[in-house]
């Protein structure tokens, strides 16, 4: 159960009267009030959370160790990847990333997911290349899941690696290069479907690359051309969608590719329309002014499906941890309006190295959450009446209301009902952890 710091902060005095209720029992209260104003205005609350408890959130294992998996190579993360911050106590090893997980998912209320990167694996005294990694090297990840009830999602690591280092992969001139990236785009299916068929969920297996260009190209066309074929070739095999899918990740620029990215938004998205493979949407991976809440509707126009990357671009793809802003909430209300829920797999990624990361899972993660619960409590039939009858000063005026409706009396209730910590009541459980466990560990603080 959760402690009750949180609590006290809005039950003080409450020990002197006996006859106040406890921290509990406020918050039922206030959660009965919250339901019957939603209710006026034709909202179920608890249909909403019944809906909220299915929907599950894929967690990025990258935030635990700033990016870094355990090849244990030494190379440069590259590939326009920056972690910065030196806050003790990142893990170096599968088993202390696993217990930080642990410690995150106990903070946050519902059944989630994991999403690792192929650098994660576990490969003992002999570090495979990246085109032979196999299943074998995840079987104490799968056997993780299992115990902890989680479904896995997988990743090729297409960066921090010598043949990564000119900035291109799948795109290489070179064809030895480009079939080594190939067999491990490969091999990372098959994995993404072993993990899938364990578990009984498929793996959504994303394929993210680097490659681009610095400067100006004076060949925009040859790379792209040189990329369909790759995919081509490494979605050859067909897997059945039981146990993986496919996702492949558009961007806009990065540090070291500011003037061509191979796989671009149009790039990527004729790709999967015309391979019926998921398109993933990275928040930060767009303009500064441009939101991919306005995408969800066009490309789920003729995507099977969507991967979102959930993440916080401050004035560049800085991958910053989700905060409950505006974007958030109007990536949550496109998700639930559209009816896209089951089409739409909801992946964060954020690394942020100058705060405790276990807090960072847990702030960006409980915000999806929130965002989604305010999209489901929204009285959608409403606005839309007023929208159909051409009332938008109605409509518009109703967006306002809303936005001061009690919300946070039903996510209270929400994570006392899941038995995680309402409130701020998670963060006490974060610093005993740092006191126990996180400041002993011996890892060097990550570069600057
Ligand atoms: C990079 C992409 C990609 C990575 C992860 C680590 O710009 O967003 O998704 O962040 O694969
Ligand atoms: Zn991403």
């Amino acid at each position: 159960m959760p402690n009750s710091n949180w609590r006290h902060l809005f039950t003080f005095n409450v020990l002197a009267d006996s006859s106040m209720p406890s921290g509990d029992q406020r918050i039922e209260q206030s959660y009965n009030l919250a339901r019957d104003l939603y209710a006026s205005l034709g909202v179920d609350t608890q249909e909403a959370l019944a809906r909220l408890r299915r929907i599950p959130i894929s967690l990025h294992c990258w935030q635990g160790d700033d990016v870094a998996g355990f090849e244990q190579s030494g190379d440069e993360l590259g590939g326009g990847l920056a972690v910065t911050g030196n806050y003790p106590g990142k893990a170096t090893t599968p088993d202390e990333l696993r217990a930080d997980l642990q410690q995150a998912y106990s903070l946050i209320p519902g059944k989630h997911r994991l999403n690792l990167h192929a650098i994660y694996g576990e490969f003992g005294d002999h570090v495979p290349e990246r085109n032979e990694i196999g299943p074998e090297h995840f079987t104490g990840w799968i056997d993780w899941a299992k115990d902890q009830e989680l479904g896995l999602d997988f990743n090729p690591t297409y960066f921090a690696h010598p043949l990564a280092a000119d900035g291109l992969t799948l795109s290489h001139p070179d064809p030895t290069v480009r079939s080594y990236w190939i067999e491990h785009g490969r091999v990372s299916r098959k994995i993404g479907a072993a993990m899938g068929a364990a578990l009984g969920t498929p793996a959504v297996t994303n394929s993210w690359i680097p490659d681009g260009m610095k400067d100006t190209p004076a060949d925009r066309k040859a790379p792209r051309e040189r990329l369909a074929e790759s995919l081509d070739a490494v979605f050859a095999e067909p897997i059945d969608p039981t146990e993986n899918l496919d996702a492949v990740e558009c961007k806009l620029f990065g540090i070291g590719s500011e003037s061509y990215v191979v796989g671009s938004h149009e790039f990527y998205l004729g790709y999967a329309i015309t391979r019926q493979k998921l398109l993933c949407l990275d928040a930060g991976h767009f303009h500064p002014t441009e939101t991919i809440s306005d995408k969800i509707s066009s490309v789920l126009t003729y995507v099977p499906e969507l991967l979102l990357h959930v993440s916080r671009g401050v004035r560049w793809d800085s991958d910053h941890v989700v905060t409950l802003n505006e974007e958030l909430f109007a990536i949550a209300t496109e998700l639930v309006r559209g009816g896209y829920l089951d089409r739409t797999h909801i992946g964060l990624d954020f690394f942020d190295a100058s705060i405790n990361r276990i807090a960072a899972w847990a702030i960006g993660t409980r915000n999806m959450i929130r965002a989604l619960l305010a999209a489901l409590l929204e009285p959608t039939d409403k606005l839309r009446e007023f929208e159909s009858q051409g009332d938008f000063t109605a409509r518009l005026a109703l967006m306002e209301e809303i936005k001061t409706l009690p919300l946070g009396a039903v996510w209270d209730y929400y994570c006392l009902q899941s038995g995680v910590p309402v409130g701020m009541d998670w963060l006490e459980q974060v610093r005993e952890y740092e006191k126990s466990t996180l400041i002993h560990r011996s890892a060097k603080p990550a570069a600057l």
